[in-house]
């Protein structure tokens, strides 16, 4: 049974994953202008993810005989105090998606929607890695501490990152 309900929750997470993937392009725009060329490549790669995240749901809500609709996006910000806050907000964003992502399956159990339950499990895997991912780059800038050079070694970390055939799937 594909509810009104849960249809319009997976509307509003294709609305979040479409708006995570402005948001990361708007910060690979501030880090390839502000010299950060790793970690620009990595967040435009995680930017298509993102998209991918979105296309994701809303193939699923069109096989299910409903209708996917995307909705208006906000502004993202485009400009940050340092590599480090970029991060910061990732996290942040991520936790949010994580949050939205763990209400639907709620919703799901509720509605008795075992189908989409089973859909989302693809998605809450996806939001630990991500999370950890994330958490484990902040780690880094905690250990360069004000090292010198630190800054550049986390930005060809990122590139390598980027560059990793995992990261390509
Ligand atoms: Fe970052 O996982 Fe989708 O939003």
């Amino acid at each position: 049974m594909f509810s009104k309900k849960i249809q319009k929750a997976l509307n509003d997470q294709i609305q979040l994953e479409e708006q995570s993937s402005r948001i990361y392009m708007a910060m690979a725009s501030w880090c390839e202008a502000n010299g950060y060329a790793g970690a620009a490549g990595f967040l435009f790669m995680h930017s298509d993810e993102e998209r991918m995240h979105m296309t994701k749901l809303l193939g699923y809500v069109n096989d299910k005989g409903g209708h996917a609709l995307l909705q208006a996006l906000e502004m993202p910000h485009n400009d940050f105090s340092s590599l480090q806050h970029v991060f910061e907000e990732i996290l942040r964003h991520e936790e949010l998606v994580s949050a939205s992502i763990n209400n639907i399956y709620d919703l799901t159990l509720k509605e008795k929607d075992y189908t989409t339950g089973q859909f989302l499990q693809w998605y809450i895997m996806e939001q630990i890695e991500e999370e950890s991912l994330f958490r484990s780059v902040l780690d880094k800038f905690k250990l360069a501490g004000d090292q010198k050079g630190g800054l550049f070694h986390i930005d060809k970390e990122l590139a390598s990152m980027a560059n990793a055939p995992s990261a390509k799937e």
